[in-house]
């Protein structure tokens, strides 16, 4: 039922892969080598699962979504680039509410979070990677993206503080297992309606909006330079952080390498 090596889905590429370094990394050398969009790579286990800024991603095998979607986004790149994970964010959280009944919110720029009642506030529950490739190329057509995603489902409670101090699973928030595959399905179908429209034309970012955490609370962005307080006042277009700061003056952060606390 839990099995990940058998699934498949029309209008998908599904490669499954028991063990790898980073489900990124096998999706990226396809995404170089010319493999079309569409490509699903899926493992239970990842020897160098990454997160942003060469941190780690850590998951005891067979208990996680570990996975990663490669994208060819029409041009302008950067723009459809911001987007897609933006819809791969909406998607996946709409698919945890549907198939586990936990509602996640978004900790900008990329954290999948589950409120709490600790001092922080939240717990971390998922992570994405969004990687762009094949730029600077002769033609923007071999521009690629490959959007990772990391989902703690089934992590024992015992086992979360080995991974991170914050860290949440679906399994430890509901109390019971949560079928991997039903949740991979629900998350694919989601993305590729939420893609398709955003090739149409549409824009997911008032969806991927409306699930972000903590706007209008106050909070502190953790830079390389310090620490900045504020008001999260909204997103901008671009996804952007727009902090209103105590003497009333507006700072935009975009992703980088800042990140996002509760005050
Ligand atoms: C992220 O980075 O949250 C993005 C994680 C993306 C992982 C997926 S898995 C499939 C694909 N292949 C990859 O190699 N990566 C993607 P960041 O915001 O930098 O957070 C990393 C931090 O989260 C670490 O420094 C730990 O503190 C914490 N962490 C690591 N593993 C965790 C886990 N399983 N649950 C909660 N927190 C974790």
């Amino acid at each position: 039922m839990d099995d990940l090596s058998r699934y498949r889905r029309a209008g998908w590429t599904v490669r499954y892969r028991p063990r790898v370094g980073s489900t990124n990394d096998v999706a990226s050398e396809a995404g170089r080598g010319g493999a079309p969009e569409g490509l699903v790579v899926v493992a239970d286990e990842q020897t160098a699962g990454r997160g942003r800024l060469d941190r780690r991603w850590a998951a005891p095998p067979g208990t996680s979504l570990l996975l990663s979607l490669l994208f060819r986004p029409p041009p302008p790149f950067a723009r459809h680039a911001a987007r897609t994970t933006m819809l791969c964010g909406v998607a996946m959280i709409d698919a945890v509410r549907d198939v586990a009944g936990v509602e996640l919110a978004l900790k900008w720029p990329n954290d999948l979070i589950v409120p709490s009642d600790e001092p922080s506030g939240w717990r971390k529950v998922g992570g994405m990677l969004s990687e762009a490739g094949g730029l600077g190329t002769a033609r923007e057509a071999r521009a690629f993206l490959v959007v990772g995603i990391g989902v703690n489902v089934n992590i024992p409670s015992a086992r979360l503080a080995d991974l991170a101090p914050n860290a949440a699973s679906l399994r430890s928030v509901m109390g019971r297992p949560v079928d991997r595959t039903a949740l991979l399905d629900a998350f694919l179908r989601r993305v590729a309606a939420l893609y398709a429209d955003l090739r149409a034309g549409g824009d997911p970012f008032p969806l991927w909006r409306a699930r972000l955490a903590w706007l209008d609370h106050a909070v502190e962005v953790h830079t390389p330079d310090g620490i900045v307080v504020g008001t999260a006042e909204d997103v901008a277009a671009d996804g952007a952080l727009v902090l209103l700061r105590p003497d009333g003056t507006r700072r935009r952060f975009s992703a980088g390498d800042v990140s996002l606390r509760r005050h």
